[in-house]
């Protein structure tokens, strides 16, 4: 076995994790913990109008900065596995549906082998800024594991900032835990206002040492979380709310649960599709009752914001994922392969390449705006979606082949907005092109316009422009935002030549439990 190493940032002196987790165990710390304990990125990049306390609460978290995760990552840890609640969409077999799509079940941990499973990726991966616990089961209906995990890692990883993702029944009872750990965003699933929809989602909740049924059942989660809600935001504690949108049942509704959520200060509304298939075994999947599509969704998304602002970049990642959203790279870090490996905790290392990070995010959005501002007076109502590859950075740096999920961004004369993103199953099978594959990927963006990659094949090639989708590679390893609007403003303009009638697209449809691993 290697001897497993962590670096003390302040003095760049090399310990043992065996001596950090002794320190841990004794209450003394990891003599990391001086100053602000944050990583300082040292740029204002994306701030726009956001108070600075809430920027440097956003400015590197995945979820909460749709600009953040192209470049940030964030793990899990599934030391919470237990549940007080049962929603219709959810297989106890499976990680918490409300955060995670079915397909995996985690591996369990102890707070002390999360602790140090997070050291490890912490080492390895050093734009890692957000350490979540997301179930398999509700956090909250595990107190002391959930606290104990954040009190460990909060000790030996002071620039990681701690979330919590719960499904708010036992939630006003740990408000003033979560303050008292420095948990600084906190998300809740919230699917209804009204426990008559409630009751179509949620067939019973435990409370109190009883278990409580059907409309009664539902009064009591949706008071809970909404009060646990109001509990938080005035503490200043940021919270998302996380909604699945359920054809039939209650997806009309969800513009009153964005309305209810948003008079109570939560600062971002993530309305998530329904996965839901037979082979799953969940009520709704042996029911039939379908997801949302593409456009059915985005739909919803778009009537919903306004003053608040909506989340269309969450991956329904699993309860033990590690990476940037979209990757997962928790088979790197089983406990196994952890408790083998070579730690080296550097928080200066892990500072100074953030601010390289903040260095391209700034150059990013200069070249964005550049290419904005030859839009200037371009008047059209041309409204479109094309889609892109990408590995990250917020660069087009993927071959069409090796994509596992698309992103997609709306082009209109103000500019190129990120609207969601497409999983899909890989193309390229190990030297050729799987057609049936083709199929699916058409099928997941067959409302875009085009598709930009880093390369593409003849094939697939020819197969998307028999589609209408138009494939463009002329941009490769370029930023995404820049590239799009130029390519927008050369559509345009061909449009205004008559050399190209606009022609919207149809719908497009939602991969249904496809399941990332790591490469
Ligand atoms: Fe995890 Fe959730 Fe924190 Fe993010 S995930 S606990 S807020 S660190 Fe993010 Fe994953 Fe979507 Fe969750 S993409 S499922 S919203
Ligand atoms: Fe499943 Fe999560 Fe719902 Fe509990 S809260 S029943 S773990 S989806």
């Amino acid at each position: 076995m290697h001897a497993s190493t962590t670096q003390d940032g302040a003095a760049g002196r090399l310990v043992t994790i065996d001596a950090v987790m002794q320190q841990v165990a004794e209450h003394k710390g990891c003599g990391t913990q001086g100053g602000s304990g944050k990583a300082s990125c040292g740029s204002a990049a994306g701030q726009g109008d956001l108070p600075t306390e809430i920027w440097e609460k956003v400015k590197n978290h995945p979820c909460y900065s749709e600009e953040a995760h192209h470049h940030y990552a964030r793990m899990h840890v599934a030391v919470a596995p237990a549940c007080n609640i049962q929603c219709n969409y959810c297989n106890r077999k499976y990680d918490c549906a409300n955060e995670s799509r079915p397909g995996v079940v985690s591996e369990r941990l102890t707070p002390e082998q999360a602790a140090r499973k997070v050291l490890a990726v912490a080492s390895t991966i050093p734009q890692m800024t957000v350490l979540g616990i997301a179930g398999p089961g509700d956090p909250l209906a595990n107190p002391a594991k959930t606290f104990k995990t954040f009190e460990l890692i909060s000790q030996t990883a002071p620039d990681i900032k701690l979330c919590l993702s719960t499904n708010g029944l036992a939630l006003p009872d740990h408000v003033d835990t979560i303050a008292r750990y420095n948990v600084d965003h906190v998300t809740i699933t919230i699917n209804m206002v009204d426990p008559e929809v409630g009751a179509k989602i949620y067939p019973w909740v435990y409370w109190n040492h009883k278990r409580y049924t059907g409309v009664e059942a539902a009064r009591l989660l949706t008071e809970r979380q909404l009060r646990g809600l109001e509990m938080l935001t005035e503490r200043g504690i940021l919270c998302k709310v996380n909604s699945v949108m359920i054809p039939g049942v209650n997806d009309r509704h969800l513009v009153e649960v964005n309305r209810a959520v948003k008079s109570r200060g939560a600062f971002l509304h993530n309305i998530m599709p329904l996965i839901s298939a037979p082979e799953h075994g969940t009520v709704f999947g042996l029911t039939g009752q379908r997801g949302p599509t593409a456009q059915e969704l985005k739909a919803l998304q778009d009537d919903c914001e306004g003053e608040m602002n909506m989340m269309r970049h969450c991956r329904q990642c699993r309860a033990d994922a590690v990476g940037l959203l979209g990757e997962d790279r928790s088979a790197e870090f089983t406990t196994e392969k952890i408790m083998e490996m070579e730690v080296d905790y550097d928080l200066e290392g892990r500072q100074a390449y953030q601010a390289r990070v903040e260095e391209e995010r700034v150059a990013k959005v200069a070249a964005k705006q550049e290419e904005l501002a030859t839009l200037a007076g371009a008047q059209s109502d041309i409204t479109l979606l094309v889609a892109v590859a990408t590995k990250g950075s917020g660069l087009i740096n993927e071959h069409f082949g090796h994509a596992k999920e698309f992103q997609v961004y709306e082009l209109s004369t103000a500019g190129a907005k990120f609207v969601g993103h497409r999983r899909v199953d890989l193309y390229c099978q190990g030297g050729f092109g799987d057609e049936d594959s083709l199929q699916t990927v058409i099928r997941a963006i067959n409302d875009c316009h085009a598709v930009f990659v880093a390369k593409i094949g003849g094939c697939p090639k020819a197969d998307l422009l028999g589609a209408g989708i138009e494939p463009v590679d002329q941009y490769a390893h370029e930023f995404i935002e820049k590239s799009a609007i130029a390519w927008f403003k050369g559509y345009l303009g061909k449009v205004a030549a008559g050399e190209l009638v606009h022609t919207p697209r149809g719908d497009a449809a939602i991969r249904q439990g496809a399941l990332i691993v790591a490469a």
